[in-house]
Parts: C-alpha cells; sequence; structure tokens
C-alpha cells in the first residue's frame, strides 16, 4: 500500500518519523534516522544556549511495556547546531527535515527563527509548547493567552508554513479555546499531538524510590499508556482545525496503532518511546504493518481512511 504523505506543502516517502527528543540530539543519532526507513526526521527541540538537562537517571521505561517517563530537560547542542546541521542536510534525499525549537522565552524564540529564515532553507520548524520537564518553566500549551501571543508574533517572522507541538489537553473547553487561537495563524499548517502527559510518578514497588531522579520523580509519560490520550488529541484537532494537519505521537508501538491515528485523522506518525526502545528499526517494521494492515483492509491510501473513524 502507499503510505506516502504530505506535510506542510512537503512529501515524506511515508508518513513515519522520530517524536523530537528521540535519536536526535547529535550528528550521530540525526545519522541513524537518515539511514532509517523513516519518512522524515525531526531534530532535538533547541534553545538558544547549550543545555545538559537534568540529573540521571532521567528517563526510564516503565515494566510491562506500558510506557516510559521522562524528565530529561531539554538536554541540546544549542539551536546554531541545529542550524548549522540543517545548512549542511541533503534535501535531495527525499527525507524531509523537521527542526524543533523550545526556546525558554519569546525573544530566545524569535532570534532563533529569525536565523531559520535568514538562511531560508526548505526544513520545517516545529515550536514546542510543550516541554513538561523544565523546573520553573510552566508548560507554554496550558496558558492559552501567552501562546497566542507567542504565535502572534513568530507566524509573522516565520512566513512559510510551520507547526506546533502540543500538551494533551483533557477537557473539551480547552480543545475549542486552543483551536479558536490556532485557527487565528494562517501559516499554522500543523499541530503535533500529543507531547509527554506531563509529570506523573512512577515508583518502584520493592525499593520504594522514584524511578527517576529530577523533580522528586515526576516527568512526562509517553509510551502505550498515552495512547488513547493521544488519539482524542489528534481527532479533536482533526475535527476542529479545517485546512491544517495534525501528526499524531503517542502510544504507537506497532502498525495498528499508527493505523489509528491515521484513522483519527493523523497525516503523519511520529514515535517516540518505542523508537527508544527498539532502536531505527522500527520504522521498516512498522511501515511494513501498516501497509499489511492497508492491504487486509482493502485501503491504497492513507487518504482512503484518514480522518474516518465511526462514531456511534
Ligand atoms: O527534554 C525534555 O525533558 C522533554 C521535552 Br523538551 C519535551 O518536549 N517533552 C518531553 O517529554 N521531555
Amino acid at each position: 500500500a502507499d503510505i506516502s504523505t504530505t506535510l506542510a506543502g512537503v512529501k515524506l516517502p511515508n508518513l513515519l518519523f522520530n517524536a523530537s527528543g528521540v535519536c536526535c540530539q547529535t550528528e550521530a543519532d540525526l545519522k541513524l534516522m537518515v539511514e532509517s526507513e523513516s519518512g522524515s526526521l525531526i531534530t532535538k527541540s533547541a534553545t538558544f544556549e547549550q543545555r545538559d538537562g537534568n540529573p540521571s537517571p532521567r528517563y526510564t521505561p516503565l515494566p510491562g511495556g506500558i510506557g516510559s517517563i521522562n524528565s530529561m530537560g531539554l538536554p541540546n547542542e544549542g539551536y546554531e547546531y541545529y542550524l548549522n546541521y540543517a545548512k549542511n542536510y541533503d534535501y535531495s534525499s527525499k527525507k524531509p527535515l523537521f527542526i524543533s525549537l523550545s526556546g525558554l522565552s519569546l525573544a530566545d524564540n524569535v532570534k532563533m527563527c529569525e536565523a531559520f529564515v535568514a538562511a531560508d532553507l526548505p526544513c520545517v520548524l516545529e515550536i514546542n509548547y510543550s516541554c513538561p520537564n523544565v523546573p520553573g518553566k510552566p508548560q507554554m500549551g496550558y496558558d492559552l493567552e501567552a501562546m497566542e501571543h507567542s504565535l502572534s508574533v513568530l507566524a509573522p517572522i516565520i512566513k512559510k508554513p510551520f507547526g506546533i507541538k502540543l500538551p494533551p489537553y483533557f477537557d473539551i473547553a480547552h480543545f475549542d479555546q486552543a483551536a479558536a487561537v490556532f485557527n487565528k495563524f494562517d501559516n499554522l499548517a500543523f499541530v503535533t499531538c500529543i507531547n509527554s502527559v506531563g509529570n506523573g510518578l512512577a515508583i518502584d514497588f520493592e525499593t520504594e524510590e522514584a524511578l527517576i531522579k529530577p523533580k522528586d520523580g515526576f516527568g512526562g509519560l509517553g509510551g502505550l499508556m498515552v495512547l488513547n490520550t493521544a488519539l482524542a488529541n489528534v481527532n479533536a484537532f482533526h475535527r476542529r482545525l479545517p485546512g491544517k494537519q495534525v501528526i499524531g505521537v503517542g502510544g504507537v508501538v506497532s502498525g495498528k496503532e499508527a493505523f489509528l491515528h491515521v484513522l483519527a485523522g493523523a497525516s503523519a506518525v511520529q514515535i517516540g518511546t518505542q523508537l527508544k526502545e527498539e532502536g531505527p528499526g522500527v520504522f521498516a517494521r512498522i511501515a511494513k504493518e501498516l501497509s499489511d494492515i492497508m492491504v487486509a483492509k482493502g485501503y491504497k491510501t492513507l487518504e482512503d481512511f484518514r480522518g474516518k473513524v465511526k462514531t456511534l
């Protein structure tokens, strides 16, 4: 089956890529992504300056394959590293490049966006409004006024189509209010749903210890346990953002969950926890599984079933 897609006007040979944060901090990580069967790749969220992030242990899978918890704290090489990577990237490879930016202030996001615009590259920006793990920095995705102000400054600077990474929302009124904000910005082309479910706590039963060190053990939850929250957010924004696209992320461990994300309305699917646990071979496996599901169901393209979840 054909699992190609188009995002923000750029063609992806298949809909799968990494969730920002996994396998994408260094050039060595990004090389693994380039060599994989992913349809695209995105870099680790960049701040203006390099950051070491929070103390370890700061990521762990959870027992039983239910998911993961992390409080990385935005470790990254600083935006100039990713700008340099983007300048040297082989865009003829047919695998488009996405760049995640997560400035610690609006002024930093402005400076970083201006630098990428000045370089005039074919990469696509995804602004991260949802890091749950920087002590003292609330997730901007939960402050709609601040997010609207940020978008009103950044959208005209970026000019071309771009996307934003959102936290999960849990209330219909919040879906409505957030969508009303996003619909004000014409070049906001896609929303990526969801970032990790913020500030969970994982405790080892035997030792009675928190599983990660930062923030008294609090961290973002990902993997299978967040699948249904992710599907709800994908579908809620697919329904509310006509003319925009949704990237689905959360709980994809096989072709089946990728299929469900597309049914909910996703135009592309990112993989975080399962990529971290399985490695870049995950893309070839899930692409094959999804293609097999489509053949079995009689679907030739993603458009044949995108957003077509049946309600009762
Ligand atoms: O680096 C992190 O702690 C992190 C980020 Br920026 C994010 O957006 N989501 C996440 O789960 N971890």
